[in-house]
This record gives structure tokens, C-alpha cells and sequence, in this order.
């Protein structure tokens, strides 16, 4: 009889990041079931933990990027962020306060690395494995491991003979580095070279970027929050989280309803520059077919490069500095606070190592066609194996052996970016092809989390002991998913949103393009329909639905 298979725990929860601290409340003081987080952090925090290089900030509103009212109104009334755009470390205390509050490290165990996690589809169970040797069964288990948490190292000739000093941003030294005095090579404009190269270069004698894609920054215009900011915001909170469940991106503003090219362009011109002075992703909301006409999205394009033009006096760097080869938000835009600025430092060179490509790293620096640049440290801002490559980390197998990085070999299949067929009791908050990185995250997460804890709730009031996406669910949602994606500009651009920065990785788009509040009524259809396109059975004998 397979029941008589004792599995240690209900829920196995890896990852202490936003997602893991709320699920393991969820299951633990919620819903009753014993649980426990494997973290290979000695502390909570995910995301915020790792990434402490100077200038790490979040490019969301403060004010939305936390949990809401779902958690706890409490601690939103108590909770007062200083900035508009919160820097690493307020978060990081943020999350912090959080374990202490509801006592989740008490069910977290630090310093541990997953390693395999196999389904025993005679048990009922997953066996966890990590690298200290430990064994946990459970019968669910939940990822919780965020969607860029592996970091993307490129393999340059040459590189580990250097004998400076080497860091990546997304593994950030805890004691901080200091770089006065020093010749710095920084490797990246993305969201977090742009963040951190304005900082190097006030502390550093020189700093050189090596760019291989210029992108659309959008001016951040971060500041102190006023006591009579944080107050409306709290007095509007009901509303404001009411807003991001809805919208498009889980942001609590809307897109407007009008395309770009249906006002006249000193109109729209007006609309842009409203919208930059308001600072961060506002430009984004200006117009609805952005992301979907590419002679609209010319517009914004074009106005981005101008401001550009205007803030960088030399026009040769301005133009190195101005994107051309893809349409705006076809990859993430960063924000930013002074980085263009930043080239007209007397101590900042920008090399464009798109045309003349980095050949090697030498013992004493970055070598490309044009010649050897000597540096005393190397900073790779080079991303991430985004949304799969922790997954694929973790070792998972589900039935028959079959491993997570096979059956998705040629792009990943779920149902709604949270189960995937042959992985029974298996869900993973923000998978892949769920909104997650094309929205705030914390949106995301909270809607992940909850659905999966009222899914844990239904399967354990009606007895079910096994829950699995069938086929046709799975390759309806992935033909959906497709669908939607090739309605929008986003396949055009090499983006890590499609895998394009890891050398060999399929092809598509991870994310889910469809909406953060379209998203929310499915999963809801979904579980009102008793689960619709998931099999749930008990012992292994199909359950009605
Ligand atoms: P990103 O956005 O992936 O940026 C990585 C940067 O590193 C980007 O400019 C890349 O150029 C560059 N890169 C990567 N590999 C190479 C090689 N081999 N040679 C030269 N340059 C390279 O990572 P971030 O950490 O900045 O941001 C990740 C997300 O975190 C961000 O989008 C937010 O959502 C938060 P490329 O553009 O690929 O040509």
C-alpha cells in the first residue's frame, strides 16, 4: 500500500527570498502542514542577500515592492521605506524583519544546497538531497528560487590567470569592496552595471566599460520619501494593491488607452516628457501599442536616444551610448540615476567591445582587437542564466528519472509557469512562462504563493495526495504562451528574457507577456473549476474532478 510511505514533512520549500519567507507562512501558520526551507544563504533575503554591490537598488516603487495586506496590514502601516526606489540594503532588512516577525527561521536551514531532488512516484514523495549529504522527503515541493539567481560568468580565454582582483555583482563580497585608487574594468550595461559604474567611478582613478549592447535607460528620479508621501500611500494602500493585481505589469498605474501614433508629435512629445519627468517606468504606460507596433515604439526609441544625446556632451560616446539594433523594451530598460552623466567624467572610458569584441582576459587585464586595457580589478555585470538555470541546478527529476533539463531541452513546458507534466506535487513560484520578470515581483510572488497554498488546501480537504498537469493542459498553455509572445516585439531582441546571453540555451521567451491581471483570472478559473487541466488522485487512482 503506498500510503504506508511516511514522508518526513508535508512541503518542502527551497529558497528564503521573498517567495520562500511567504510560502513557508503560508504552509506552516495558514494551512497547518509541517514544512521547512532549505536556503544556501546563511540568511534570509534571496535576491537582496547576494546582490550587495555598491549602487544595488530596485527599480519598483518602494511602496509596491513589499508584501501587501495579504501578509500583514501591520506591518504596512508600521513599515516606513526612505527612498522611492529602495537600495539593497533597506530591503534586505525589510526582508529580515519579516522572518523575525513571523518566526520563519526557526523552519529554514542556512548554509544548504540542493542538490538532487527526485520524485518516487511508488512513495508519493520527493527525496531532497543537498550537498552537506542530507536526505528530506516531502510529499510537495516548492521552488522558490527566484528567476535570476544563478549568475552568468562568461568563459573568456584567459580569464581565471588574472591576477587582480575578479567579482561578479550577483555574488557581491559581504564585506564590501573598496576601489579607490584602483583602475576598474566593468563588464556590462544592464540593469546592474548601470546601477553600480556612477558608483565606481567617484571612488576609482579609472574606470573603463566594456558595452556590448547599449540600452533605453530610463531616468529613475529616485528620492526621500516625505512623511506626507507615506502617509497618502498607506491611506491608499486597499486601492493601490487592488491596482497591481490587475494591471499589466503589477504596478498600481495603468497603461494608457490610446496608441502612439493617434496624437499629433508635439502631443506626444508632451506625453513622453511628462512621463520621463516622472521618472522610472511611467514611460512605459504612455501608450498602449509600445510593445506591439514597431513604428510606435520608434517614437519612444527615439526619444530615449535624445535624451541621451542631450545629457552626454562627447557625440561620438553619446552615440555609442544610443541603441539602435532593437526596438524599446525588447529588453529590460534599467533605470537610472546620473549614468550617462558618467561619461563625461574625465576618468570613464566606454569601449564598444560589440565591434571590437573582448579577445581574452590577460593576467594584467581585458584585451580586445584594439589593444590590452590594464586594470587593476575586473567587475562582470554579465547577468544571469535567468528563470531556468537554478531549476536546472537543483537536479530535479521527476517520473522514470526523467531530469527538468531534458524534458524542456527544447524550451520549457508548463502549465501556467507553475507545474509541468511528469513532475507530480512538484510547483514552482514565478516558473517560467508565468509573469514573474515582466512584472513586480512581489505581485507575482504573492499570487503564486497563495494559489498554490488554496491549491494545498483543496487537495487536502478532499484527500488528494497527488496533483499533476496532464499533456493537452501543458501544451495549451505553452501553444497560449506562444501565441501571446509573437503579438509583441519582445522575440526581436537578444535579451535574457529569451536566453539569448547564455551560449547553447533554447530560444524563447521565459516570461509570460499576457498580463499580470489576465494571468490572475486564469490561475482563478483554473482552481473554481476544481483544478481544470490538473489530474489529482489519491494513491495513485484518478479522483474526480
Ligand atoms: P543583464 O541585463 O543580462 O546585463 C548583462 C550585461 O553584460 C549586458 O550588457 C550584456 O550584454 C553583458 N554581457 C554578457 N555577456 C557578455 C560577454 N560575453 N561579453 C560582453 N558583454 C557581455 O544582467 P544584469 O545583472 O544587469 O540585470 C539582470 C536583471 O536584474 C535586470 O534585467 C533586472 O531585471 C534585474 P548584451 O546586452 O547581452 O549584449
Amino acid at each position: 500500500d503506498r500510503s504506508d510511505h511516511r514522508s518526513d514533512l508535508d512541503a518542502l520549500v527551497i529558497g528564503a527570498g521573498f517567495s520562500g519567507l511567504y510560502m513557508l507562512h503560508r504552509l506552516r501558520d495558514s494551512l497547518g502542514l509541517s514544512a521547512l526551507v532549505l536556503e544556501a544563504a546563511d540568511d534570509v533575503g534571496g535576491t537582496w542577500y547576494w546582490n550587495r554591490y555598491p549602487g544595488a537598488r530596485c527599480d519598483s516603487e518602494s511602496y509596491f515592492y513589499s508584501f501587501s495586506d495579504r501578509l500583514s496590514p501591520d506591518l504596512l502601516e508600521e513599515w516606513t521605506w526612505s527612498e522611492r526606489f529602495a537600495g539593497q540594503p533597506e530591503i534586505l532588512r525589510y526582508l529580515q524583519t519579516v522572518a523575525d516577525r513571523f518566526d520563519l527561521r526557526r523552519d529554514i536551514r542556512f548554509g544548504t544546497t540542493v542538490t538532487s531532488a527526485s520524485w518516487d512516484d511508488d512513495a508519493g514523495h520527493w527525496t531532497v538531497g543537498t550537498a552537506g549529504g542530507e536526505r528530506v522527503t516531502a510529499r510537495f515541493l516548492v521552488t522558490a528560487v527566484g528567476c535570476l539567481s544563478t549568475t552568468n560568468l562568461p568563459d573568456f580565454p584567459g580569464r581565471d590567470g588574472f591576477r587582480g582582483a575578479s567579482y561578479h555583482t550577483g555574488l557581491w563580497p559581504h564585506e564590501g569592496v573598496d576601489f579607490t585608487g584602483q583602475r576598474v574594468a566593468v563588464i556590462g550595461t544592464g540593469a546592474t552595471g548601470v546601477q553600480l559604474i556612477p558608483e565606481v567611478a567617484e571612488e576609482a582613478a579609472h574606470v573603463t566599460v566594456f558595452q556590448r549592447t547599449p540600452n533605453y535607460d530610463i531616468a529613475g528620479g529616485n528620492h526621500p520619501v516625505t512623511p506626507e508621501f507615506d502617509r497618502k500611500i498607506k491611506d491608499d494602500y486597499p486601492t493601490i494593491w487592488a491596482r497591481t493585481r490587475e494591471t499589466a505589469f503589477g504596478f498600481p498605474y495603468d497603461v494608457a488607452e490610446r496608441t502612439a501614433l493617434s496624437v499629433p508629435d508635439d502631443e506626444r512629445q508632451a506625453i513622453f516628457e511628462e512621463a520621463w519627468a516622472q521618472g522610472g517606468f511611467r514611460l512605459g504606460t504612455t501608450f498602449n501599442d509600445l510593445l506591439l507596433d514597431e513604428d510606435a515604439n520608434e517614437t519612444a526609441a527615439e526619444f530615449l536616444r535624445n535624451k541621451i544625446r542631450e545629457r552626454v556632451h562627447d557625440p561620438e560616446i553619446a552615440e555609442m551610448l544610443a541603441p539602435k539594433d532593437h526596438p524599446f523594451f525588447t529588453k529590460r530598460p534599467p533605470l537610472e540615476n546620473g549614468y550617462y552623466e558618467t561619461y563625461n567624467r574625465e576618468n570613464v572610458t566606454l569601449v564598444d567591445v560589440r565591434r571590437s569584441p573582448i579577445e581574452a582576459i590577460t593576467p594584467t587585464g581585458v584585451r580586445t582587437a584594439d589593444g590590452e586595457y590594464e586594470v587593476d580589478s575586473i567587475v562582470y555585470a554579465t547577468g544571469f542564466d535567468a528563470m531556468t538555470g537554478t531549476l536546472y541546478k537543483l537536479g530535479i527529476t521527476g517520473r522514470g528519472g526523467l531530469s527538468l533539463a531534458d524534458k524542456w531541452a527544447e524550451g520549457p513546458r508548463t502549465y501556467l509557469g507553475i507545474a509541468t507534466h511528469d513532475f507530480p506535487n512538484l510547483f514552482m513560484i514565478t516558473g517560467p512562462q508565468s509573469p514573474s520578470v515582466l512584472s513586480n515581483m512581489p505581485v507575482s510572488i504573492e499570487q503564486h504563493v497563495d494559489w498554490v497554498a488554496d491549491c494545498l488546501r483543496h487537495l487536502h480537504e478532499q484527500g488528494v495526495e497527488r496533483i499533476e498537469p496532464t499533456v493537452e493542459a501543458e501544451d495549451g498553455w505553452v501553444a497560449h504562451h506562444d501565441e501571446v509572445t509573437a503579438m509583441t516585439l519582445l522575440p526581436r531582441a537578444n535579451s535574457w528574457w529569451v536566453g539569448a546571453n547564455i551560449p547553447g540555451k533554447h530560444r524563447s521567451l521565459y516570461p509570460y507577456v499576457g498580463g499580470v491581471g489576465v494571468y490572475r483570472g486564469i490561475c482563478d478559473d483554473v482552481a473554481a473549476k476544481g483544478y481544470e487541466g490538473f489530474e489529482l488522485s489519491r494513491t495513485g487512482v484518478t479522483a474526480p474532478a
